[in-house]
């Protein structure tokens, strides 16, 4: 098993329920380690930039609203597997379809206010954590 860094991203209809404590408890009773944090207000541009992948897709223009209406926790986890062990305890991005006891069943309401980011793979990992963090905000533990 390889021990991994992965972008989380608490987003803000999460941020507005209050409930950033209840997720993060989330992530360390599975084993992840928060090794940077920062709560951020989200310009257009910086959260167009995140989702670029989607740009073309009809909800790029809501996703880049939503991302921008508050503001959103980002953060990087740590731990074995932490890029899969963060999507489990995530679960499915239609909050309708994932598991009971993840993260988006229990705080999401729908597909486009779904509570959390977790990056997908190891290249996404890195690119969106130095999207957002410096190597000197990272502190290992
Ligand atoms: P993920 O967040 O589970 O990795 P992605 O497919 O990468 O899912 O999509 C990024 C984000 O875009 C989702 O978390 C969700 O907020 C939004 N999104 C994805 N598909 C739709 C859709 O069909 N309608 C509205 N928003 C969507």
């Amino acid at each position: 098993m390889a021990n991994q860094r992965t972008l989380s991203i608490i987003k803000p209809d999460a941020v507005a329920k209050n409930v950033i404590g209840e997720i993060e408890s989330r992530f360390e009773k599975g084993g992840l380690k928060i090794v940077a944090a920062k709560m951020l207000q989200l310009s257009e541009e910086k959260a167009g930039g995140f989702y670029a992948e989607h740009k073309e897709r009809p909800f790029f223009k809501d996703l880049v609203g939503f991302m921008t209406s508050g503001p959103v926790v980002v953060q990087v986890l740590e731990g074995e597997e932490a890029i899969a062990k963060n999507r489990d305890l995530m679960g499915a991005t239609n909050p309708k379809e994932a598991a009971p006891g993840t993260i988006r069943a229990d705080f999401a309401e729908a597909i486009d206010a779904n509570a959390v980011h977790g990056s997908d793979s190891p290249e996404s990992a890195e690119r969106e954590i130095a999207y957002f963090f410096a190597a000197d905000e990272i502190c290992p533990r």
